[in-house]
């Protein structure tokens, strides 16, 4: 059945009430192995590396939810990326966001770039930048957006444009604004990569990642890494997903009203020089994120102006708990110079802006007034 509302999906694409007991909840199929009734005879499941029903239901579910045909589950956001990274060959390269989760940087110049696949970084702001970047060579753009950790975006629509003409595909990691905020496929990328650890699991108790297209052939090959190399994740991990994504819709509500309210707050504070947040209508890309975003989500980022100053906030906070991740039931903090993107040279994040007194919030679900309480004070400290 084809539902049209995101939460309808969200609770029951994949879902349907168990034929055999009539369990509302799908059960964790732990199986390793299944029955054939004869040699290469069997009912759509041979060996769980390379098929599970409840790794299936939460395939399917993930697909429904941001508007593809095929998801293909990992073992962890990287896995994802990196499955997608397999579609290249030697020679080939990749037209890349400046501004990228420091993990996908890594594995771009560290580990790919060894098995002759070249990365350039471009500031995806700049329609025009990223033309200029591309070669005869170039067949993938790779995009975050927003971006993490400064919540740049992109225009999704032009980048998918540039991208097929030079004959490339468009890759969007939506980690940071989750379907329910955005549907890449939608405005014409090829292929949307997530970190299920992040705001679809939603809970701080799962490390996932998934890869969803519209495209029968990139979807074919994606599931072939999948088998053939087998980072999968486990069917406990698909159930919690499963589980997870069914609130998601409110959960992503409540995180936005919170965000919203600490980025108001930090915009008229005087120790903060700078607020990133695409939710505020003096971000400098409030009309693009209106025109491609339903929700902003609960991410944000500040400066500070200085390391010492940094530091001397997160020693005073109470409630944000300083931790890599993001996107739990629970308020986070982050300092991207020394955490998250401190795989980046020094030059490198200078270059894009994540500087010393740059700080990440990944605002929760608790009560607003909790969360401003806590910022007012550490703010206070500095
Ligand atoms: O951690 P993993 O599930 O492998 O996902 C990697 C990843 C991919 N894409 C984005 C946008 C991400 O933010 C991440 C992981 N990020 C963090 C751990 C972090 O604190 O930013």
């Amino acid at each position: 059945m084809n539902y049209r509302g995101f939460a309808t999906r969200a609770i029951h694409v994949g879902q349907e009430p168990d034929p055999t007991t009539g369990a509302v909840i799908p059960p964790i199929h732990l199986s390793s192995t299944y029955a054939q009734d004869a040699p290469g005879k069997h009912r759509g499941f041979e060996y769980s590396r390379t098929n599970n029903p409840t790794r299936q239901a939460w395939e399917q579910n993930i697909a429904a939810l941001e508007e593809g045909s095929y998801a293909i589950a990992f073992a962890s956001g990287m896995a994802a990326i990196d499955a997608v990274v397999r579609l290249l060959r030697p020679g080939d390269h990749i037209v890349a966001s400046a501004d990228l989760y420091g993990g996908t940087v890594r594995l771009f110049d560290r580990v790919w770039s060894t098995f002759g696949i070249s990365a350039t970084y471009v500031d995806a702001r700049e329609p025009e930048a990223v033309k200029h970047a591309f070669r005869p060579e170039t067949r993938l753009l790779y995009i975050e957006s927003p971006t993490n950790p400064l919540l740049h975006l992109a225009d999704i629509a032009a980048m998918a444009d540039i991208a097929h003409r030079h004959n490339a595909w468009l890759v969007v990691d939506n980690t940071f604004a989750t379907p329910y905020a955005q549907q890449p496929l939608t405005l014409g990328a090829d292929l949307v990569v997530h970190s299920t650890t992040k705001y679809l699991a939603g809970h701080s108790d799962v490390v996932g990642g998934v890869v969803v297209t519209r495209h029968p052939e990139l979807a074919e090959r994606l599931r072939f890494f999948q088998n053939a190399a087998g980072a999968i994740p486990s069917p406990f991990e698909c159930w919690l997903c499963l589980r997870s994504v069914k609130t998601l819709a409110l959960r992503m509500q409540q995180h936005e009203r919170n965000a919203r309210a600490v980025a108001e707050l930090c915009a008229v504070h005087p120790a903060v020089q700078a607020v990133y947040y695409p939710g505020l209508p003096t971000h400098p890309q409030h009309e693009l994120a209106r025109r491609q975003m339903r929700n902003f989500t609960g991410m944000l980022s500040l400066d500070l102006g200085s390391a010492e100053r940094a530091l001397e906030f997160l020693r005073h906070l109470r409630l944000f708990t300083l931790a890599e991740s993001l996107g739990g039931v629970e308020s986070l903090v982050s300092h991207p110079a020394t955490m998250t993107h401190a795989s980046l040279s020094p030059e490198r994040r200078r270059s894009v802006g994540i500087t010393e007194g740059l700080i990440r919030l990944s605002c929760g679900i608790e009560d607003t007034e909790d969360l401003l309480e806590d910022i007012t004070q550490a703010l206070n400290s500095v």
